[in-house]
């Protein structure tokens, strides 16, 4: 037995002389700007997309016709490749790419379609036979974990078409149906993966743009609002799977692309101003896509749609650099603002063969941008399929269908590959410590009660608009007229008490000296914190204050007052209330108190905070 179990092992070994995934200990979470497996190990995302459970049908003629599908390459609603190529070579050679996780974009079409795939479909996979798409996307993802990779889940279509125009249905999370019914099938899709925790994130929506008629915003309120629809769905989704990253992508495309109209792609810009803040905090990851032919303020169309603003290939070096951390890089650099989180370029991609030099150098400088700037990324795509050495190469894996052989990025004549292969061995690895956590609040959209242990209790001041951080933060800084708050861990880590005991305050009971002359004190019983408020309109309604785990010091006893101007005793958090007065108190300090009058011309906003340590 053992000699034979040796000889088995021994020729398994020869077939897999390709590099294989360091090992990673899931569920995958966030520490600041890196993403950390359960170990707190670090897990870059060196991503890559394999696309077509999303579709590839151009959207007329024969859908059966492989002519009428993205460049001929016909996907059958599967994951790209199924049909000539065994998974396990295909797998082998994302291994050979030095990628660890794969973003596997799906359509809405195909969760439902209960039709079974044709046979010759999946030619080269026989065991996927007799299954339907969904089921094969299943299989998928089970060969993918097993070898150890991460997978994404990527809603990329309503409709199984090739992705991005304009009015091709897919421009919001909600074109053709309303938002619940979007949230309730991210809630159906992360339960059917959530025994396996190498299903590691949902991503939640791909490239939200404007359709005909309507932009998408980043906070401006009703139903094309993306980052109330993104919050609200990482809201109902972390509940059933508390353990898998949330992906949100920034904003694609706003305007009409016509010279003299405004236009532009914000991807993470708004970021700076209003982030997301989840129950479980360190689960968010914000991704932005990038190509050459598209620019900050160009849709990437020739002809109609075609603008004279410059593409991302027009960029010199530096200037393609800062636009880059303008639009999203500043979002992993930006230590202890409230919005720092891994920073995903989710796409990205050209053809590895006869390309101008101007999108070479825009490949070669996007990849040194990643590469120096340590970021997470996600190449589009991984699998794509060519003629006789001819085709549009882009992908990295390139199965030749005349002579049924690779054709990719290691196999000879890809001018990608030293860019890639030098992208793919760089980056910080092992043991990232502990980093403070920073989130913000905002009553924008009514009730943001981001402790889940609150969550379960339930009201605390009925008719009231609350606000509260994740369980472990407490409030640093309050803003005076925007319902803002400032939320971290810093210096004290999570303090409190084991029973989570809480004090809603709203007489002056606890006031312990007058902090602040003439206006109304809401302070926190002693060795109690301040982690959460209740508005009625302007006006402050009551404080909740969390019991810490120990006593807490009043030797620092400082009022900040944030009435006329802002005012922070330590420059963090980042701008959590753009346009408005915010105090804060240093990073070793807990808010002991709350201030305000509702004397004339005063609304009973808070006014100032008393900062304590
Ligand atoms: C989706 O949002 C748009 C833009 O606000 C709105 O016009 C439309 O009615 C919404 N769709 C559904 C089905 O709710
Ligand atoms: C994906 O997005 C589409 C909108 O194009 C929506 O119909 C669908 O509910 C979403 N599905 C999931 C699982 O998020
Ligand atoms: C270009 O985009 C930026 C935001 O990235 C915006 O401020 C500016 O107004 C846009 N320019 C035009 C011509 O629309
Ligand atoms: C790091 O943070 C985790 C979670 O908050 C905590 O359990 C752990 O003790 C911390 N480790 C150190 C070294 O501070
Ligand atoms: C599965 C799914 O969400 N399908 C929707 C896609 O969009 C069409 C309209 O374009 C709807 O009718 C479908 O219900």
């Amino acid at each position: 037995m053992r000699s034979l179990f040796l000889v088995a092992s021994l020729a398994s070994l020869c077939f897999t002389v390709q590099a294989t995934i360091p090992a990673w200990t899931p569920p995958l979470s966030t520490r600041g700007r890196f993403v950390v497996d359960a170990n707190g190990n670090r897990f870059k995302l060196k991503s890559g997309n394999w696309h077509g459970a999303s579709g590839t049908y151009t959207g007329s003629g024969d859908i059966n016709d492989d002519a009428n599908h993205h460049n001929r390459e016909n996907s059958h609603t599967m994951p790209l490749g199924l049909q000539y190529v065994p998974i396990d070579t295909i797998l082998n050679a994302f291994e050979d790419y030095g990628i660890n996780s794969i973003r596997l974009p799906f359509s809405n079409e195909m969760i439902r379609d209960t039709s079974i795939v044709q046979d010759a479909w999946v030619a080269a996979n026989p065991q996927f036979k007799g299954l339907t798409p969904l089921q094969v996307y299943d299989k998928v993802i089970e060969a993918l974990t097993k070898r150890g990779f991460a997978v994404i889940l990527n809603n990329h279509t309503n409709k199984s078409k090739w992705c991005c125009g304009v009015m091709d249905g897919n421009e919001r999370w909600n074109e053709s149906q309303n938002q619940d019914q979007w949230i309730n099938d991210w809630v159906m899709m992360v339960q059917r993966y959530r025994s396996n925790l190498r299903v590691a994130g949902a991503d939640l929506y791909n490239e939200v743009r404007r359709d005909l008629l309507t932009d998408p915003s980043w906070g401006g309120g009703g139903s094309a609002d993306w980052y109330a629809a993104s919050q609200a769905a990482a809201d109902r989704i972390q509940p059933a799977h508390p353990d898998i990253l949330i992906m949100v992508e920034g904003i694609n495309w706003v305007g009409l692309p016509v010279d003299g109209f405004a236009h532009s792609r914000p991807t993470l810009e708004p970021v700076r101003f209003l982030s997301h803040t989840l129950l479980n905090s360190n689960k968010l990851v914000y991704s932005a896509h990038f190509y050459a032919y598209t620019g900050p303020n160009h849709s990437g169309a020739t002809g109609i749609g075609e603008t004279t603003d410059p593409r991302y290939r027009d960029f010199s070096k530096s200037d393609l650099f800062s636009t880059y951390s303008r639009q999203a890089g500043y979002v992993a650099f930006d230590t202890n603002a409230h919005y720092v989180s891994p920073v995903w370029m989710s796409e990205f991609g050209a053809t590895g063969r006869g390309i101008a030099d101007i999108d070479k150098n825009w490949f070669v400088n996007t990849l040194e941008y990643l590469t120096t700037n340590d970021l997470d990324f996600a190449v589009w795509p991984l699998v794509g399929y060519l003629g006789n050495g001819a085709g549009d190469g882009w992908a990295l894996f390139n199965w030749d269908l005349s002579r049924n052989a690779r054709d990719g990025l290691h196999d000879g004549g890809d001018w990608r590959a030293p860019s890639w292969d030098a992208m793919v061995s760089s980056g910080r690895t092992g043991a990232i410590p502990n980093v403070s956590d920073w989130t913000m609040l905002n009553l924008d959209y009514g009730d943001f009660v981001q402790s889940a242990t609150q969550r379960s209790r339930g009201d605390w001041d009925s008719g009231a608009n609350k606000a509260m951080c994740p369980d472990g933060q407490r409030i640093l800084g309050l803003s005076n007229s925007k319902r803002r708050g400032l939320c971290t861990d810093a210096v004290f880590g999570n303090m409190w008490s084991s029973d989570k005991a809480t004090t809603t305050v709203w007489t002056e009971d606890y006031v312990d000296n007058d902090w602040a002359g003439g206006y109304t004190k809401y302070q926190c019983p002693a060795d109690h914190y301040l982690v959460g408020y209740a508005m009625r309109g302007a006006k402050v309604s009551t404080i909740q204050c969390a019991r810490a785990s120990r006593s807490l010091g009043k030797s620092t006893s400082v009022t900040v007052w944030f009435d006329q101007g802002n005012n922070q005793r330590e420059a963090i958090g980042g701008d959590y209330a753009q346009g408005d007065y915010h105090g804060s108190c240093a990073s070793d300090e807990y808010i002991a108190g709350v201030a305000f009058t509702t004397r004339i011309g005063k609304q009973g906003k808070p006014d100032a905070i008393l900062c304590r340590k």
